[in-house]
């Protein structure tokens, strides 16, 4: 009796074991995917692709372009299974083909997946194509993927075809590393992060009252004594050109153009810290003024104090001064310089002290100059006020009628509305960062929006794309970074990349709810939104 009960045991536990084994050995159907942002389409089909050690790596086009995608894939399969995938010149079964078609009527980040049991193909125009059909596979294959510790069970992918691209061009991100200043090592973690959910732009807000970021060698001070400290008084910091390639280059190996900020003729403080032959006279309000010894490095007495509260608007350029023009000029030259991208972002909002008669002509020499050096504007929504250069674009945060005084122009808009985008928006009122003058913003506040409603004349055709800023005047470290993007920029990169009518919160929060467990597989300090049902991840 009790021998048989043992035994009985023994089959059933055969029985249960072999099949959590042939469970997780299963591959998910392709239509029953988490992909964030959701493809354009998703054709499901019989079978799967198993990936292996074995598994071949094909090139199929300019291989210039393809290999470095083909080192993304090698290195984020590597951690967690410790496979060396090699790459070969042809193969046709268990291979992953990566090609650049030649004649292709893809547009650029534009992808296919095809999925068979002997082949995954990846095809594009380009490597930015590629790189994103990359970040589709990715989220294919098992949540352990993302993490260091070894995968259990195989990876196996359901067959079928994924057909993929953006609807809109500019997908971005921008931190402030003005108001807390951020090491690099910080600005490349965020770059991995946003590059997971397609955003091609970073958005560096580079200076501001509290602090000026980046090395300019032709005035030095800007960062000997313009960086020194940040908001609540730290020691802040500042890139050299040096670091700040670096940022740049690291930026572009994952396909994401850097757009650098100088705000200008306000949130200039650092500056007037710095150079006082810049300031027109206007002071500073006593609360987070510091003193500084400037005596030993030999600067006027105009110069202000530097600044470490949060308040906004106070400081301005002085704009009838040559100085100023010749200020401007030598900090876009060698902007430009650090810049292969198209923009640069010449800032514009809030100058209050600034009178608009004056604000007008500073704002289009500011334009004229980055136009004479190659690139093209990007300022926030106040400078429609000003005439725009052709290609110019406003970014929309605050008023949609600058928007449409923009469009008015034959420019386009970039749109970042404070009360949906804005990542230093609290997520509710128990939020312990970040601030709410424009809204409280949950997460299905963050996704059910889109950049066509926001107002009648803002239409597609005058978008150029979806910006997500997170401004970090109560942002000190790399953990509330994280807290504060995720998971809302998942939302906005979706909104960014899949079409309106693809779009539902049912779907994208069922999809989030399981995409979690890649960020606890990535150790990330994700926001645990009310809005997603936690009960069924148990
Ligand atoms: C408004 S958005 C600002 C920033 C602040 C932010 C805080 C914009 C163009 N100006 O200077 O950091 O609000 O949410």
């Amino acid at each position: 009796m009790k021998i048989t009960k043992i035994i009985s045991n023994l089959i059933l536990l055969t029985i249960f074991g072999l099949g959590i084994i042939s469970c997780a050995d299963k591959a998910t159907p392709l239509s029953e995917n988490n992909i964030i942002p959701k493809p354009l389409s998703v054709t499901e089909a019989e079978g799967s692709f198993t990936l292996t050690n074995e598994t071949k790596l094909v090139t199929l086009g300019n291989a210039s372009e393809i290999n470095p995608v083909i080192e993304i894939f090698q290195s984020l399969i590597k951690p967690s299974t410790g496979f060396d995938l090699q790459k070969v010149e042809s193969g046709e079964s268990n291979v992953i083909v990566f090609e650049i078609e030649s004649a292709s009527q893809k547009s650029p980040g534009e992808y296919s997946i095809s999925i068979d049991e002997n082949s995954i193909k990846i095809a594009a125009s380009n490597g930015e194509g590629l790189f994103n059909g990359i970040q589709t596979l990715r989220q294919l294959m098992p949540a352990g993927i993302e993490s260091s510790s070894k995968l259990d069970g195989k990876i196996k992918i359901g067959a079928g075809k994924i057909e993929d691209k953006p609807e809109y061009a500019y997908r971005g991100f921008m931190l402030d590393v003005a108001r807390h200043f951020f090491p690099v090592e910080d600005v490349k973690h965020v770059i991995d992060l946003v590059s997971k959910y397609k955003i091609n732009f970073l958005h560096l807000h580079l200076s501001d009252d509290q602090g000026w970021r980046i090395e300019i060698k032709s005035w030095p001070l800007l960062t000997e004594i313009g960086s020194k400290t940040e908001v609540g008084g730290g020691e802040g910091g500042f890139y050299t050109q040096e670091q700040y390639k670096d940022i740049v280059a690291y930026a572009q190996s994952k396909f994401i153009t850097v757009v650098p900020e100088i705000d200008m003729p306000g949130h200039t403080n650092s500056a007037l810290a710095a150079y006082g032959q810049l300031n027109p006279g206007i002071t500073v309000p006593e609360k987070g003024a510091v003193a500084f010894d400037r005596k030993d490095l030999g600067v006027d007495g105009m110069a202000t104090p530097l600044y470490t509260g949060i308040e906004v608007g106070f400081s301005t350029l002085d704009t009838d001064k040559d100085i100023t023009y010749q200020f401007v000029d030598d900090v876009i030259r060698e902007l430009v310089e650090l810049t292969p991208g198209p923009y640069i972002h010449i800032g514009g909002d809030e100058s209050l002290v600034t009178e608009l008669e004056d604000y007008i002509p500073f704002m289009e020499k500011a334009q004229a100059i980055v136009t004479k050096y190659g690139k093209k504007s990007l300022g926030w929504d106040e400078i429609a006020h000003a005439r725009l250069e052709p290609g110019a674009v406003a970014q929309y945060w605050a008023k949609a009628e600058n928007a449409v005084l923009a469009i008015n122009q034959g420019n386009q808009v970039l749109v970042s509305p404070a009360t949906k985008t804005y990542l230093d928006m609290q997520y509710d009122s128990t939020t312990y960062l970040g601030l709410h003058w424009a809204a409280y913003i949950e997460l299905d506040d963050a996704y059910n929006w889109d950049p066509t409603e926001l107002d009648a004349a803002v239409k597609k055709e005058n978008i150029l794309g979806v910006e997500a800023p997170l401004w970090s005047e109560t942002i000190t470290e790399r953990k509330e970074i994280e807290f504060m993007m995720f998971p809302r920029l998942a939302a906005i990169a979706e909104v960014a990349w899949t079409k309106k009518e693809l779009r539902n919160w049912e779907s994208f929060s069922e999809r989030l709810k399981k995409h979690t467990a890649r960020w606890d597989a990535m150790g990330l300090n994700y926001y645990k939104s009310p809005k997603l049902v936690w009960e069924e991840k148990k």
